[in-house]
């Protein structure tokens, strides 16, 4: 049988693009998101490559992280990949001015909701001795800038928890790879700012950003290396990029 993969935020943006790199290797998929309609358009989409299921849950709402992950019967309970890929940035303020409703929601999908996931996902890894672990972090979680605290501190949060289940889970054959991506053309700084579109392009204006499907192919080399092999950790930069801040634009 072909692997199987949990993708959370998977309706959009990296998640949505690994997803469908997934379907075109034959990666049976769980797709997890807030959106139902997008899941079941996205199911739709790439039922045709792969066996697919959803899971419409928020990952910052414990209770339905464990209905979900703990209802999942055959065929879909031994999953081999997970990618904790939900999260985003929300406000870019500095902190005097810093909205508490933003802080909340970073430290509640970045981190809660990743260590929810994984502690729902993780047992049966265990219990087969194998499996592979993406988290998806960020720049930001290796470098602090103004107005970003928040979000810089909630992806420093990813990166020790990527090295925390690197230490632990080793022993019992599970691979975990944090990926820490630049600047990145999605919804993300949409999101950021709230909807303001404007402001969002500015963000990606006069260089080439890095496009999710570019995000993607690193998932993919990732969990396809042979298994002796263990990509530890990978910082993606689009070429005009050179720190969480600097960008060369033309
Ligand atoms: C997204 C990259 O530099 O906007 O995580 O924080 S950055």
């Amino acid at each position: 049988m072909t692997k199987i993969a949990l993708i959370t935020g998977a309706t959009s943006g990296i998640g949505k693009a690994t997803a469908i790199r997934f379907a075109q290797n034959k990666i049976r998929l769980i797709l997890c998101g807030r959106r139902k309609d997008r899941l079941e358009q996205l199911k739709k989409e790439l039922s045709e490559f792969v066996a697919v299921t959803t899971l419409c849950f928020d990952v910052g709402d414990q209770d339905a992280v464990k209905r979900n992950i703990q209802g999942l019967g055959s065929p879909w309970e031994n999953i081999d990949i997970l990618v904790n890929n939900a999260g985003g940035a929300h406000g870019l303020d500095l902190f005097e001015h810093g909205k508490i409703d933003d802080w909340e929601r970073m430290i509640d999908f970045n981190v809660k909701g990743l260590l929810y996931v994984s502690k729902f996902v993780i047992p049966g890894m265990i219990k087969r001795n194998k499996g592979q672990i993406i988290n998806i972090s960020s720049i930001a979680g290796k470098q602090t800038y103004a107005k970003g605290m928040v979000y810089c501190a909630s992806k420093s949060g990813v990166e020790a928890i990527s090295k925390g289940m690197r230490l632990e889970l080793v022993p019992h054959g599970i691979r975990v790879c944090n990926i820490a991506p630049g600047a990145v053309d999605t919804e993300f700084s949409t999101v950021r700012f709230k909807g303001d579109k404007v402001k969002a392009d500015k963000v990606y204006e006069n260089y080439s950003p890095l496009l999710a499907d570019d995000i993607a192919d690193s998932i993919y080399y990732c969990v396809n290396v042979p298994a002796h092999v263990q990509i530890a950790d990978m910082t993606i930069f689009p070429a005009a990029q050179s720190d969480a801040t600097t960008i060369h634009r033309n």
